[in-house]
Protein backbone atom coordinates (compact mmCIF):
# COMPACT_ATOMS: atom_id res chain seq x y z
CA UNK A 1 0.00 0.00 0.00
CA UNK A 2 1.30 3.62 -0.72
CA UNK A 3 1.98 5.76 2.15
CA UNK A 4 -0.69 8.10 0.74
CA UNK A 5 -3.25 5.94 1.00
CA UNK A 6 -2.62 4.90 4.57
CA UNK A 7 -3.29 7.16 7.81
CA UNK A 8 -0.87 8.07 9.98
CA UNK A 9 -2.10 5.80 12.64
CA UNK A 10 -0.77 3.09 10.10
CA UNK A 11 2.08 4.17 8.91
CA UNK A 12 3.04 4.04 12.81
CA UNK A 13 2.48 0.68 13.02
CA UNK A 14 4.63 -0.37 10.19
CA UNK A 15 7.32 1.97 11.49
CA UNK A 16 7.88 0.69 14.78
CA UNK A 17 8.57 -2.70 13.14
CA UNK A 18 11.42 -1.46 11.91
CA UNK A 19 13.13 -0.57 14.80
CA UNK A 20 15.84 -2.32 16.53
CA UNK A 21 15.49 -3.63 20.42
CA UNK A 22 18.96 -3.96 20.77
CA UNK A 23 19.18 -0.70 22.95
CA UNK A 24 16.58 -2.33 25.45
CA UNK A 25 17.59 -5.40 25.69
CA UNK A 26 21.25 -3.99 27.00
CA UNK A 27 19.55 -2.13 29.42
CA UNK A 28 17.83 -5.14 30.62
CA UNK A 29 20.84 -7.50 30.32
CA UNK A 30 22.99 -4.14 32.30
CA UNK A 31 20.29 -3.91 34.76
CA UNK A 32 19.77 -7.55 35.49
CA UNK A 33 23.67 -7.79 36.11
CA UNK A 34 24.03 -4.70 38.26
CA UNK A 35 20.51 -4.54 40.10
CA UNK A 36 20.12 -8.41 40.64
CA UNK A 37 17.97 -10.75 39.38
CA UNK A 38 14.63 -10.60 40.63
CA UNK A 39 12.98 -12.19 43.73
CA UNK A 40 11.53 -15.76 42.40
CA UNK A 41 7.48 -14.87 42.60
CA UNK A 42 8.61 -12.41 40.03
CA UNK A 43 7.40 -14.09 36.54
CA UNK A 44 8.90 -11.20 34.30
CA UNK A 45 12.66 -12.74 34.24
CA UNK A 46 13.72 -8.65 32.74
CA UNK A 47 12.53 -7.09 36.08
CA UNK A 48 15.56 -6.95 38.12
CA UNK A 49 15.98 -6.25 42.13
CA UNK A 50 17.15 -2.82 42.40
CA UNK A 51 15.45 -0.38 39.84
CA UNK A 52 17.88 0.18 37.03
CA UNK A 53 16.87 2.06 33.80
CA UNK A 54 13.52 2.83 32.25
CA UNK A 55 10.98 0.89 34.61
CA UNK A 56 9.55 1.40 37.05
CA UNK A 57 8.65 4.89 36.12
CA UNK A 58 8.39 6.86 39.01
CA UNK A 59 11.31 5.04 40.43
CA UNK A 60 14.94 5.60 39.87
CA UNK A 61 17.29 8.40 40.09
CA UNK A 62 16.44 11.63 38.39
CA UNK A 63 18.37 12.41 35.12
CA UNK A 64 16.28 13.59 32.28
CA UNK A 65 15.07 10.64 30.65
CA UNK A 66 16.79 8.58 32.72
CA UNK A 67 20.28 9.37 30.95
CA UNK A 68 23.44 7.87 32.30
CA UNK A 69 24.55 11.15 34.52
CA UNK A 70 27.88 11.91 33.47
CA UNK A 71 30.34 13.09 36.35
CA UNK A 72 33.15 13.75 34.16
CA UNK A 73 31.90 16.56 32.14
CA UNK A 74 35.03 15.67 29.98
CA UNK A 75 33.87 12.58 28.41
CA UNK A 76 30.88 14.16 27.16
CA UNK A 77 31.64 14.26 23.58
CA UNK A 78 30.86 10.59 23.46
CA UNK A 79 27.31 10.99 23.23
CA UNK A 80 25.22 13.07 20.46
CA UNK A 81 23.18 14.79 23.13
CA UNK A 82 24.08 16.25 26.24
CA UNK A 83 21.59 17.59 28.43
CA UNK A 84 22.29 20.64 30.95
CA UNK A 85 20.91 22.14 33.77
CA UNK A 86 21.22 26.07 34.60
CA UNK A 87 19.25 26.88 37.47
CA UNK A 88 19.80 30.52 37.49
CA UNK A 89 16.71 32.85 38.05
CA UNK A 90 18.55 35.66 39.19
CA UNK A 91 17.64 36.88 35.93
CA UNK A 92 13.60 37.23 36.72
CA UNK A 93 11.14 40.25 36.87
CA UNK A 94 8.59 39.16 38.20
CA UNK A 95 7.57 35.72 39.42
CA UNK A 96 10.90 33.88 40.74
CA UNK A 97 11.30 30.28 40.82
CA UNK A 98 13.28 29.00 37.63
CA UNK A 99 15.74 27.96 39.43
CA UNK A 100 14.07 24.72 40.27
CA UNK A 101 13.44 24.56 36.41
CA UNK A 102 16.02 21.53 35.63
CA UNK A 103 14.98 19.78 38.45
CA UNK A 104 11.11 19.83 37.46
CA UNK A 105 12.04 18.69 34.45
CA UNK A 106 13.94 15.98 34.61
CA UNK A 107 11.39 14.57 37.48
CA UNK A 108 8.15 14.85 35.24
CA UNK A 109 10.50 13.33 32.37
CA UNK A 110 10.61 10.19 33.83
CA UNK A 111 7.12 9.23 33.15
CA UNK A 112 8.12 9.53 29.31
CA UNK A 113 9.10 6.55 27.30
CA UNK A 114 12.18 6.78 24.59
CA UNK A 115 9.70 6.25 21.85
CA UNK A 116 7.44 8.45 19.66
CA UNK A 117 4.56 6.61 18.17
CA UNK A 118 3.52 9.11 15.14
CA UNK A 119 7.59 10.06 14.75
CA UNK A 120 8.27 6.21 14.90
CA UNK A 121 11.12 7.17 16.67
CA UNK A 122 13.14 5.06 19.23
CA UNK A 123 15.65 7.65 20.92
CA UNK A 124 16.96 4.54 23.22
CA UNK A 125 17.52 2.82 19.54
CA UNK A 126 18.60 5.55 17.48
CA UNK A 127 20.85 8.08 19.60
CA UNK A 128 22.92 8.28 22.82
CA UNK A 129 22.12 10.57 25.38
CA UNK A 130 23.84 12.00 28.67
CA UNK A 131 22.59 14.13 31.74
CA UNK A 132 25.74 16.60 33.03
CA UNK A 133 23.84 17.91 35.50
CA UNK A 134 23.53 21.52 36.86
CA UNK A 135 26.11 24.49 35.42
CA UNK A 136 27.03 26.18 38.77
CA UNK A 137 25.36 29.33 38.85
CA UNK A 138 25.70 32.19 41.49
CA UNK A 139 22.71 33.38 42.92
CA UNK A 140 22.19 36.92 42.97
CA UNK A 141 24.41 37.64 40.41
CA UNK A 142 23.89 37.25 37.32
CA UNK A 143 27.53 38.47 35.25
CA UNK A 144 29.16 35.59 37.28
CA UNK A 145 26.28 32.93 36.36
CA UNK A 146 26.58 33.74 32.61
CA UNK A 147 30.43 33.57 32.69
CA UNK A 148 29.88 30.21 33.96
CA UNK A 149 26.92 29.74 31.74
CA UNK A 150 29.18 30.54 28.55
CA UNK A 151 31.94 28.50 29.62
CA UNK A 152 30.04 25.35 30.43
CA UNK A 153 27.82 25.50 26.96
CA UNK A 154 31.25 26.46 24.73
CA UNK A 155 32.43 22.74 26.49
CA UNK A 156 29.40 20.98 25.71
CA UNK A 157 28.94 22.86 22.12
CA UNK A 158 33.05 22.32 21.24
CA UNK A 159 32.81 18.43 22.03
CA UNK A 160 30.26 18.07 19.42
CA UNK A 161 27.76 16.67 21.63
CA UNK A 162 24.48 18.28 21.20
CA UNK A 163 23.67 20.68 23.59
CA UNK A 164 19.89 21.04 25.25
CA UNK A 165 19.90 23.45 28.07
CA UNK A 166 17.19 23.52 30.59
CA UNK A 167 16.59 26.98 32.12
CA UNK A 168 16.70 28.54 33.79
CA UNK A 169 15.10 32.55 33.51
CA UNK A 170 15.68 33.53 30.01
CA UNK A 171 18.53 35.87 30.64
CA UNK A 172 20.55 32.82 30.17
CA UNK A 173 20.01 33.23 26.18
CA UNK A 174 22.53 35.81 26.09
CA UNK A 175 25.66 33.32 27.79
CA UNK A 176 24.52 30.14 25.90
CA UNK A 177 24.37 31.81 22.55
CA UNK A 178 28.02 33.41 23.62
CA UNK A 179 28.86 29.89 24.62
CA UNK A 180 28.25 29.02 21.35
CA UNK A 181 29.84 31.86 19.03
CA UNK A 182 33.07 31.01 21.17
CA UNK A 183 33.72 27.97 18.86
CA UNK A 184 32.18 29.04 15.59
CA UNK A 185 34.95 31.13 14.20
CA UNK A 186 34.06 33.40 11.87
CA UNK A 187 30.95 31.28 10.89
CA UNK A 188 27.80 32.47 12.09
CA UNK A 189 24.32 31.56 13.62
CA UNK A 190 20.50 32.73 13.68
CA UNK A 191 18.40 32.48 16.03
CA UNK A 192 14.75 31.29 16.25
CA UNK A 193 13.24 32.52 19.67
CA UNK A 194 9.61 31.01 20.32
CA UNK A 195 8.10 33.53 23.02
CA UNK A 196 5.53 36.22 23.96
CA UNK A 197 8.23 38.90 24.93
CA UNK A 198 10.78 40.61 22.50
CA UNK A 199 13.49 39.96 25.28
CA UNK A 200 15.45 42.50 23.60
CA UNK A 201 15.96 45.65 25.75
CA UNK A 202 19.87 46.45 27.12
CA UNK A 203 18.73 46.47 30.68
CA UNK A 204 15.64 46.25 32.95
CA UNK A 205 15.43 47.55 36.53
CA UNK A 206 19.87 48.73 35.74
CA UNK A 207 20.70 44.72 35.32
CA UNK A 208 20.91 42.35 31.73
CA UNK A 209 17.62 40.86 33.29
CA UNK A 210 15.28 37.56 31.38
CA UNK A 211 14.01 40.77 29.23
CA UNK A 212 17.44 41.49 28.08
CA UNK A 213 19.21 38.30 26.09
CA UNK A 214 18.80 39.40 22.88
CA UNK A 215 20.07 42.93 22.69
CA UNK A 216 23.35 41.44 23.94
CA UNK A 217 23.27 38.34 21.96
CA UNK A 218 23.40 40.22 18.48
CA UNK A 219 25.77 42.21 19.44
CA UNK A 220 27.91 39.21 18.99
CA UNK A 221 29.36 39.21 15.36
CA UNK A 222 28.70 35.49 14.98
CA UNK A 223 24.95 36.27 15.84
CA UNK A 224 23.51 38.96 13.48
CA UNK A 225 20.39 40.79 14.68
CA UNK A 226 18.86 40.40 10.54
CA UNK A 227 18.98 36.70 11.49
CA UNK A 228 16.62 36.69 15.03
CA UNK A 229 13.65 34.87 14.57
CA UNK A 230 11.05 35.48 16.79
CA UNK A 231 7.82 33.70 17.22
CA UNK A 232 4.78 34.14 19.24
CA UNK A 233 5.34 37.62 20.20
CA UNK A 234 2.55 40.03 21.91
CA UNK A 235 -0.06 40.86 24.30
CA UNK A 236 0.86 43.33 27.25
CA UNK A 237 4.02 42.25 28.50
CA UNK A 238 5.87 43.59 25.53
CA UNK A 239 7.68 46.25 26.68
CA UNK A 240 8.12 49.73 24.10
CA UNK A 241 12.01 50.10 24.70
CA UNK A 242 12.74 46.07 23.59
CA UNK A 243 10.34 46.75 20.72
CA UNK A 244 12.05 50.01 19.80
CA UNK A 245 15.55 47.75 19.76
CA UNK A 246 13.74 45.38 17.28
CA UNK A 247 12.76 47.83 15.09
CA UNK A 248 16.42 49.82 15.22
CA UNK A 249 18.11 46.13 14.67
CA UNK A 250 15.73 44.53 11.70
CA UNK A 251 14.63 41.22 13.72
CA UNK A 252 12.22 39.69 12.54
CA UNK A 253 9.12 39.03 14.08
CA UNK A 254 6.21 36.90 13.50
CA UNK A 255 2.80 37.29 16.11
CA UNK A 256 0.15 34.74 16.71
CA UNK A 257 -2.16 36.12 14.03
CA UNK A 258 0.34 36.14 11.85
CA UNK A 259 1.44 32.89 12.24
CA UNK A 260 -2.18 31.55 11.98
CA UNK A 261 -2.80 33.64 9.29
CA UNK A 262 -0.19 33.22 7.06
CA UNK A 263 -0.39 29.06 7.95
CA UNK A 264 2.25 26.90 9.74
CA UNK A 265 4.09 26.01 6.90
CA UNK A 266 4.30 29.66 5.70
CA UNK A 267 5.37 30.50 8.99
CA UNK A 268 8.17 27.51 9.03
CA UNK A 269 10.02 28.88 5.63
CA UNK A 270 9.52 32.57 6.97
CA UNK A 271 11.84 31.56 10.06
CA UNK A 272 14.17 29.23 8.10
CA UNK A 273 14.66 31.91 5.07
CA UNK A 274 15.55 34.70 7.81
CA UNK A 275 17.57 32.93 10.32
CA UNK A 276 19.71 31.22 7.62
CA UNK A 277 20.17 34.11 5.45
CA UNK A 278 24.05 34.15 5.11
CA UNK A 279 24.31 32.15 8.39
CA UNK A 280 26.06 28.14 9.38
CA UNK A 281 23.37 26.77 12.17
CA UNK A 282 20.40 27.28 13.76
CA UNK A 283 20.24 27.42 17.58
CA UNK A 284 16.99 27.33 18.95
CA UNK A 285 15.72 29.36 22.48
CA UNK A 286 12.29 28.18 23.47
CA UNK A 287 10.60 30.44 26.03
CA UNK A 288 8.07 28.18 27.12
CA UNK A 289 5.51 31.13 27.64
CA UNK A 290 5.31 31.40 24.06
CA UNK A 291 2.43 28.52 24.60
CA UNK A 292 -0.81 30.29 25.84
CA UNK A 293 -1.02 30.69 29.53
CA UNK A 294 -3.64 28.19 29.64
CA UNK A 295 -1.58 25.34 29.53
CA UNK A 296 1.73 26.52 30.92
CA UNK A 297 0.88 28.00 34.43
CA UNK A 298 3.95 27.62 35.85
CA UNK A 299 5.72 30.59 34.20
CA UNK A 300 7.59 33.57 35.14
CA UNK A 301 5.46 36.07 33.25
CA UNK A 302 2.03 34.04 31.53
CA UNK A 303 0.42 35.69 28.81
CA UNK A 304 -2.64 34.78 27.68
CA UNK A 305 -3.52 33.98 23.34
CA UNK A 306 -0.21 32.26 22.80
CA UNK A 307 0.28 29.41 20.52
CA UNK A 308 -1.51 26.19 21.02
CA UNK A 309 0.93 23.31 22.13
CA UNK A 310 0.09 21.30 18.72
CA UNK A 311 1.31 24.75 16.70
CA UNK A 312 4.56 25.44 18.75
CA UNK A 313 5.48 21.45 18.08
CA UNK A 314 4.25 21.70 14.59
CA UNK A 315 6.31 25.01 14.17
CA UNK A 316 9.18 23.65 15.99
CA UNK A 317 9.96 19.75 14.18
CA UNK A 318 9.50 21.72 11.17
CA UNK A 319 12.14 23.89 11.67
CA UNK A 320 14.13 21.61 13.22
CA UNK A 321 13.66 18.75 10.16
CA UNK A 322 14.78 21.66 7.48
CA UNK A 323 17.63 23.47 9.17
CA UNK A 324 21.30 22.56 10.54
CA UNK A 325 20.63 23.03 14.22
CA UNK A 326 23.30 23.38 16.53
CA UNK A 327 21.67 23.60 19.85
CA UNK A 328 18.27 23.76 22.04
CA UNK A 329 17.44 25.71 25.15
CA UNK A 330 13.81 25.53 26.94
CA UNK A 331 13.26 28.54 29.60
CA UNK A 332 10.76 29.80 32.01
CA UNK A 333 9.70 26.52 33.72
CA UNK A 334 8.90 27.42 37.12
CA UNK A 335 7.80 24.60 38.92
CA UNK A 336 7.07 26.32 42.09
CA UNK A 337 3.67 27.88 39.91
CA UNK A 338 3.25 24.67 37.96
CA UNK A 339 -0.32 22.59 38.36
CA UNK A 340 0.33 18.67 38.16
CA UNK A 341 3.93 19.69 35.85
CA UNK A 342 2.30 19.80 33.41
CA UNK A 343 4.52 23.27 31.98
CA UNK A 344 7.56 20.91 32.96
CA UNK A 345 5.84 18.49 30.58
CA UNK A 346 4.83 20.56 27.67
CA UNK A 347 8.98 21.72 28.05
CA UNK A 348 9.82 17.97 28.47
CA UNK A 349 7.70 17.28 25.35
CA UNK A 350 9.31 20.13 23.25
CA UNK A 351 12.61 18.59 24.05
CA UNK A 352 11.72 14.92 22.98
CA UNK A 353 10.30 16.36 19.96
CA UNK A 354 13.68 17.79 19.00
CA UNK A 355 15.49 15.44 19.18
CA UNK A 356 12.79 13.02 17.82
CA UNK A 357 13.65 15.41 14.45
CA UNK A 358 17.37 15.72 14.89
CA UNK A 359 17.36 11.76 14.30
CA UNK A 360 14.33 11.97 11.48
CA UNK A 361 16.46 14.01 9.25
CA UNK A 362 19.90 12.40 10.18
CA UNK A 363 21.33 15.61 12.12
CA UNK A 364 21.97 12.88 14.68
CA UNK A 365 23.45 10.86 15.39
CA UNK A 366 26.54 12.58 13.87
CA UNK A 367 28.95 10.90 11.44
CA UNK A 368 31.52 13.90 12.10
CA UNK A 369 31.94 17.16 13.77
CA UNK A 370 29.46 19.87 12.29
CA UNK A 371 31.65 22.03 10.22
CA UNK A 372 30.77 25.03 12.19
CA UNK A 373 32.58 23.83 15.01
CA UNK A 374 35.73 25.51 15.61
CA UNK A 375 38.16 24.01 17.51
CA UNK A 376 39.36 26.93 19.08
CA UNK A 377 38.15 29.20 21.72
CA UNK A 378 37.78 32.55 20.78
CA UNK A 379 39.27 34.90 23.39
CA UNK A 380 39.36 38.38 21.91
CA UNK A 381 39.06 41.35 24.34
CA UNK A 382 35.54 41.99 23.64
CA UNK A 383 34.45 38.04 24.08
CA UNK A 384 33.44 38.53 27.79
CA UNK A 385 31.56 41.38 27.22
MN1 LIG B 1 8.79 35.12 27.60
Amino acid sequence: MSDQNQSEADRALDKENQLPLTGWQQEVSQGLDHGLEAADTIRDRSISTFSRGELPHYAGINTFLKAPYIEDVKQVGNYDIAIVGVPHDSGTTYRPGTRFGPQGIRKISALYTPYNFELGVDLREQVTLCDVGDVFTIPGNNEKSFDQISKGVAHIFSSGAFPIILGGDHSIGFPTVRGVCRHLGDKKVGIIHFDRHVDTQETDLDERMHTCPWFHATNIKNAPAKNLVQLGIGGWQVPRQGVKVCRERETNILTVTDITEMGLDAAVEFALERALDGTDCVYLSFDIDCIDAGFVPGTGWPEPGGLLPREALYLLGKIVQKAPVCGLEVVEVSPPYDVSDMTALMATRVICDTMAHLVLSKQLPRQSKPNYIHEQAQETADYWQ
